[in-house]
């Protein structure tokens, strides 16, 4: 498919999604909602892909959900169409995602680097929920998901005053799992991505599961889960691999990729 508001390569396993409408700051239009979803779906379906990177462009990831688009419509073709529902196609992707943030991360920019797995920030990123400025609230993820990671206080002062968040208050507050210098961001995360890639896929795919259901359960019903999953790896060839590799000091070669 041809794209216009994304751009899709692959390195080596990974497939990398930049976003690519950078003189609006890469704002999230529906068009490239449907790019977005179509091209992550691709990718999860492709044998020859291990982990995803989602990036944008060294001013902006994205500032948010395109305002020109959304400034017309009624509150009745919002709730008929239950808009931006779509977005949660990208949380059902089963292989990881990384999103890779360098400058404005805001509104839907921030909520989309959210829905990845996790986050590696540009030291030049910042962070934020200004949807109170306009006169509204986070749509996709902001309220619920930026409160699960730095939790209520500061959820509460970002979604409630608008401020930005640097990539340093990022990183303390756990939004972030590791800053790197701007220049190096993409190719940090493909590195990250390629190193995911390259261990048991199926492995991978649980682990991602059994994180994500950590948020959904109790610790009770989340610790079962985790334990049936990693036992039902034992009946995989990857495990007899992974752990002979380690007890003959090489490197394993896990059938699995
Ligand atoms: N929507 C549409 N266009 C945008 C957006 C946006 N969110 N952000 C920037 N642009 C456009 C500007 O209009 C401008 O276009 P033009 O050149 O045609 O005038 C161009 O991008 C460059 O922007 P600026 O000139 O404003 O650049 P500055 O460097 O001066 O400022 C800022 C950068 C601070 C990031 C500023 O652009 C800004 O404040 N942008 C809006 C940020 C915002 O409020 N985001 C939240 C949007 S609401 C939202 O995301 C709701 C989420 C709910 C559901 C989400 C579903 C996706």
């Amino acid at each position: 498919m041809a794209y216009e508001t994304i751009i899709t390569e692959t390195r080596g396993k990974v497939g990398l999604v930049t976003l690519n409408r950078s003189k609006a700051l890469n704002a999230l239009n529906l068009q490239l909602l449907a790019e977005l979803v179509v091209a992550v779906k691709d990718f999860d379906a492709d044998a020859g892909i291990g982990a995803m990177v989602i990036t944008g462009s060294d001013k902006a990831f994205a500032a948010g959900a395109d305002i020109k688009e959304m400034q017309a419509i009624s509150f009745a073709d919002a709730y008929l169409q239950d808009l931006f529902v779509g977005w949660e196609d990208l949380t059902r992707v089963r292989k990881p995602v990384i999103a890779a943030v360098a400058g404005y991360a805001l509104g839907g920019g921030c909520e989309l680097a959210m829905m990845c797995d996790f986050i590696i920030a540009a030291d030049t990123a910042k962070f934020g929920q200004p949807e109170i400025t306009l006169g509204v609230i986070p749509g996709m993820g902001g309220s619920q998901r930026l409160t699960r990671f730095v939790g209520k206080s500061k959820a509460m002062d970002m979604c409630l005053t608008g401020r930005m968040m640097d990539a340093a208050e990022a990183e303390r507050s756990g939004l972030v799992s590791r800053v790197v210098p701007a220049a190096e961001l993409v190719e940090e995360a493909v590195k990250a991505a390629a190193k995911i890639a390259d261990f048991s896929l199926p492995s991978v795919m649980m682990a991602k599961e059994t994180v994500n259901r950590s948020f959904e359960t109790t610790l009770a019903e989340g610790l079962r889960f985790e334990r049936r999953l990693f036992h039902s790896l034992f009946a995989l060839e990857d495990q007899k691999e992974g752990m002979a590799a380690f007890a003959e000091k090489r490197k394993p070669n896990f059938a699995n990729r």
